[in-house]
């Protein structure tokens, strides 16, 4: 088979929310991004995934859609829409939508109809489910399972108007839909071919292995001090899963002749199962997103920060390379909305290092292989943002979490809060920094989130005038993937697995070969590797600081050798 055009691809991920205001609403829209989408074009990136912008309640930015057809008044309409994938096309990139299709809004006409009695038709497209056996429909505890939601408190609300709990793995907001129900299946292939119709060019799929549940619905374990059961046994890649997509492959890609991309975004998921979703003999998703290695600074204990430990990432995306070496795809990330800013977390975001570190982190995911995924504000070097209370926050995980944490399980709120600024998803959400104006550019009005203060020097115009700028960097990395094909399809081999200090790798496609390495402090550290001199001699393709002599490189440098 031929190889798909997505393994040379770069994607860049849009939360319009933050993006750009073009009416001053302090939200972003449609219009906000249309007028930016030269700067993409610059940066080279070949995709385009927009986070949701269907009518929705908003309660969870989106992720919770009370129409899967329109375009939310807040970003825009159709008409809007139809105008930006015009533009993303003129441009030479294509454009994939964000499909929430585990759940739905409460506020979905599905859900209202599912939600008014228990012989509506639409009853079964939801969970619903009795209060646990000999218990007070509505009493505390009662509810059918122990499970606890991803936005704190449990996984079940009662509605009063039938009785009965639904099911939401996330808010209270956002009801789980019944896959079991062919019905439910049938109207998303439709909206999704609906949208193909339209033009657009795939999706990225929230949460697509949670849509196959365990139906007996069993309780999960408990962890001390922690106030409900952890039901993700029963539906991270649930029973069904594969069946599901399989059938939505045939449903809706198989037989197209456009040019598609399908990632499904899947926590929890293991490399062997990620072999079969990615195999494409199997027809289920071209790429999955897996969270081993942004899950590699979490613990037992939810609410303790634990430092990065170099050699746990380096073996746990060394293994991701290698399971997926032979068959299936790996994508590449260090951020998205859901994360916080990576050159807070991995790098060093002091005004000594910060786009040093940037680039070295942009070089050393860039250089595997996998289709890399830049999330906004990624490529100028973005950081964490300095929220001083928990009324600083907007993010309904980051709320819903800390009531739990304090309020329930009595955790002190300062140490709830410190985990919060380290992890918390708005670091993500801060308004894109377009320039140094006092709402960088971003709104003409009163941002929804506040805007980092640090835009005053780290902004895109300041970016694109600076030859030596995270922006310039990430641009290169992106240039080289499309021009060197040891980046694209290069054989992968860690090197210095046990080093603390040094990312290191080589890249080997035919007479080529590539060596990566990146410095992970902020010392200089000699790189101590077979056939040292013979590299140290081979053309530097690219690097964020002086060529190293002896291989010693500097503070958070990176350098990409190659060797023909
Ligand atoms: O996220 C799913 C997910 O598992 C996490 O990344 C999530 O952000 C949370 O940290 C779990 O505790 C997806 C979306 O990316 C996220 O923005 C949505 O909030 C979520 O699904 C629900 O749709």
């Amino acid at each position: 088979m031929q190889n798909p055009w997505w393994h040379r691809a770069v994607v860049y991920q849009i939360y319009p929310r933050s993006f750009a205001d073009a009416d001053g609403d302090g939200m972003g829209d449609l219009r906000g991004i249309l007028a930016h989408l030269d700067h993409l074009a610059g940066l080279g990136v070949d995709v385009i995934w927009l986070s949701p912008v269907y009518p929705s309640p908003q309660d969870d930015n989106g992720y919770d859609i009370s129409d899967y057809q329109d375009i939310d008044p807040v970003f825009g309409d159709l008409a809007g829409f139809d105008e930006l994938l015009a533009g993303v096309h003129a441009r030479g990139m294509k454009l994939i939508m964000d499909l929430v299709v585990n759940h739905s809004s409460d506020e979905h006409p599905w859900f209202a109809e599912s939600r008014s009695s228990k012989d509506n038709p639409k009853r079964d497209w939801y969970w619903w489910r009795p209060a646990r056996e000999g218990m007070e429909p509505g009493a505390p505890g009662a509810e059918p399972t122990n499970w606890g939601a991803a936005f704190g408190g449990p996984a079940w609300e009662y509605d009063p108007v039938t009785g009965e709990y639904y099911l939401h793995l996330f808010s209270r907001k956002q009801p789980d839909l019944n896959w079991e129900n062919p019905e439910v299946r049938e109207a998303v292939y439709a909206m999704m071919n609906w949208w193909l119709d339209r033009g657009v060019d795939g999706f990225r799929m929230d949460v697509i292995n949670y849509i196959s549940k365990d139906t007996t619905l069993p309780d999960g374990p408990v962890r001390p001090g922690i106030a409900y059961g952890d039901g993700s046994a029963s539906y991270m890649n649930g029973p069904r899963i594969h069946e599901f997509l399989h059938e939505m492959h045939e449903r809706v890609f198989a037989g197209r002749s456009q040019e598609l991309l399908t990632v499904g975004e899947m926590p929890g998921v293991t490399i062997d199962e990620a072999k079969l979703f990615t195999d494409p003999a199997r027809g289920e998703v071209d790429m999955v997103f897996q969270f081993d290695h942004v899950w590699v600074d979490r613990g037992e204990d939810p609410w303790l920060l634990y430092p990065l430990r170099l050699t746990d990432l380096k073996a746990i995306l060394g293994r991701w390379q290698a399971g997926l070496a032979e068959n299936g795809w790996n994508s590449l990330y260090w951020n998205n909305h859901d994360q916080p800013r990576v050159v807070s977390r991995f790098g060093d975001d002091s005004p000594q290092y910060r786009v040093r570190s940037a680039q070295m982190l942009g070089a050393v995911l860039h250089l595997h292989r996998g289709t890399p995924y830049v999330y906004q504000g990624e490529e100028l070097g973005m950081t964490n943002a300095p929220f001083a209370t928990i009324a600083d926050f907007r993010d309904i995980e980051a709320l819903g979490q800390y009531v739990q944490a304090v309020d329930q399980e009595g955790r002190s709120p300062e140490d709830v809060l410190k985990v919060l600024r380290a992890r918390g998803r708005d670091n993500a959400r801060t308004p894109m920094q377009w320039d140094a104006s006092p709402y960088a550019g971003f709104t003409t009005g009163t941002p929804w989130l506040a805007v980092n203060p640090n835009h005053t020097q780290v902004n895109a115009e300041a970016a694109v005038e600076d030859p030596d700028s995270v922006y310039h960097f990430y641009r290169k990395l992106i240039a080289l993937r499309h021009e060197e094909p040891a980046v694209v399809y290069g054989d992968f081999t860690m090197l210095l697995p046990h080093d603390e200090r040094l990312y290191a790798f080589t890249r080997t496609h035919g007479d080529t070969s590539l060596l990566v390495i990146g410095n992970f402090t902020g010392e200089s550290v000699r790189a101590e590797i077979d056939d040292a001199a013979a590299w140290q001699a081979a053309e530097l393709l690219l690097t964020n600081a002086a060529a190293p002599e002896d291989l010693v490189l500097q503070p958070w440098q990176a350098v990409i050798y190659r060797r023909i």
